[in-house]
């Protein structure tokens, strides 16, 4: 059954995405405690600019205007991340209860406006004071992170019942702790492996307290996965390489997650590194626990080839643990400003294959593009790259849904522009945009877009 002119199911979801540091500002008020972002992007050269989340959208200080925004664009859920070190300033203890007060607002304020509120309990602002006991790097993390989800269940989820765990556990492990880009900025290939390891432990160990404190909840998790192409006409070595990235950037989650085990060969791979030591007796068993839906992020496809004998690794893939003979294959153009390949055939290609790998229900939790966006004289922001990249990746969202994988919604990456990490300020990935000098907020050509695709949908 589908009614709309890009036939999607009736009654799929329609939303945009946040992340707490990303858009909140106000890292130091209410006895919120600093987060690995904070120091992360304190230090120069660690982001464009040296910016920071310090003011960001100073989305803390305007819910109801944003909420608004929202609500005129016709979204039918709004997905956000709650802010560990808001909540547990130390990481664990005392709870803050004015932390609380901020999304117990946001959650009032959405539900006011008939959107559904999508809660992700971690999108990378680990609270400081547990990194300095180790992090992700630590066993003992899974605990932190269960009794952190207890507090926020137990606080929303009277109205919260689509909750979140992780947000791309492959950047909190793979690109902050090996390729060293995000916080705390390791560049160490064993750290990737343990922190991937121990972030699916703490999701794993969450999911039953989430039930506990939330028994209706939806409980899911957001993977990054990333559909791999090799070269045109691959030699045994290339498809190798190939095997070796979709297993550090797909199968290391997908295995353990949804298969109670990790990628065949895949600890063999990285014996050189590790004797597999730090999966314990039972954790594949809590790393496993059932969910209700799995939430992709997707923005491009990776592309590799295998090096060739005596010479130098093109990219950084090879500094992935197991992919040391892995080397990156240029992207197909046209790029984004990111530097990304826009591929609406590769999303199709990951949707599928998540949704075969899970048997679960598939949310498109990200997806998006960014552009040199500029408000124009007539005062609107006209950004035609963005509207075709939308068009093209629902329309690849579609076709999946019609080769069978059951999608069920789809949220754009990001409702504002936003603090992109390394990226700062420069790289604009929002349907509205901000204007940080007054925050003022202007609906992109792509968000009319959006809003128009969603109240056609609707048949409103
Ligand atoms: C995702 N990569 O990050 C995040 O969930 C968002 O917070 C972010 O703003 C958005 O995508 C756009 O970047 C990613 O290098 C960052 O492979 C980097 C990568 C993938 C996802």
């Amino acid at each position: 059954m589908t009614s709309s002119a890009l036939s999607l199911p009736d009654g799929f979801l329609f939303g945009a995405a946040t992340a707490s540091y990303q858009i909140e500002g106000a890292v130091t008020e209410d006895g919120r405690g600093p987060s690995i972002w904070d120091t992360f992007s304190a230090v120069p050269g660690n982001t464009a600019n040296g910016d920071t989340g310090e003011v960001a959208c100073d989305h803390y200080h305007r819910v109801p205007e944003d909420v608004a925004l929202m609500r005129d664009l016709g979204l039918d859920a709004y997905r956000f991340s709650v802010a560990w070190p808001r909540i547990l300033p130390q990481g664990v203890g005392t709870p803050n209860q004015p932390g609380i007060d901020f999304y117990d607002r946001l959650v009032d304020e959405l539900l006011a406006a008939g959107i559904r509120p999508v809660a992700t309990l971690y999108h990378w602002d680990l609270p400081q004071a547990l990194e300095d006991r180790g992090g992700w790097r630590t066993r003992e993390v899974a605990g932190w992170f269960a009794d952190y989800a207890a507090v926020v269940v137990g606080a929303l989820g009277d109205r919260v019942r689509n909750w979140t765990t992780l947000n791309e556990p492959w950047c909190s492990s793979m690109l902050s702790h090996t390729l060293g880009a995000h916080a705390p900025g390791h560049r160490d290939p064993l750290e990737g492996l343990l922190t991937a390891h121990h972030l699916m432990l703490a999701h794993g160990t969450a999911v039953p307290v989430i039930r506990e404190h939330c028994p209706e909840a939806e409980v899911s998790v957001t993977l990054n996965p990333s559909q791999v192409h090799g070269p045109q006409d691959p030699t045994e070595a290339d498809l190798d390489a190939v095997r070796r990235a979709d297993n550090v950037l797909n199968g290391v989650f997908f295995g353990p997650i949804f298969h109670g085990a990790y990628p065949e060969g895949f600890l063999d791979d990285v014996a050189h590194l590790t004797d597999g030591s730090f999966v314990h007796d039972g954790d594949l068993d809590t790393i496993s626990a059932p969910l209700d839906n799995l939430g992709v992020n997707n923005y491009f496809p990776t592309r590799v080839r295998a090096t060739a004998d005596g010479e130098e690794p093109e990219g950084d893939t090879h500094l992935l643990p197991g992919c040391e003979r892995v080397s990156a294959l240029e992207p197909h153009p046209p790029l984004t400003a990111m530097g990304w390949e826009q591929s609406p055939e590769s999303h199709r290609m990951i949707l599928e294959r998540s949704a075969r790998e899970c048997g679960l229900p598939v949310y498109v939790t990200e997806n998006g593009s960014a552009w040199d966006d500029t408000v124009a004289e007539d005062g609107q922001v006209h950004d035609p790259e963005r509207v075709a990249y939308l068009r093209a990746h629902l329309a690849a969202v579609a076709d999946a849904v019609d080769a069978g994988a059951d999608v069920r919604g789809y949220f754009a990456w990001s409702l504002l522009d936003n603090f992109e990490w390394a990226y700062g300020y420069d790289k604009r990935f929002g349907i509205v945009h901000v204007d940080y000098a007054t925050q003022v907020r202007t609906v992109k050509d792509s968000g009319r877009e959006y809003a128009r695709i969603i109240a056609e949908h609707h048949g409103r």
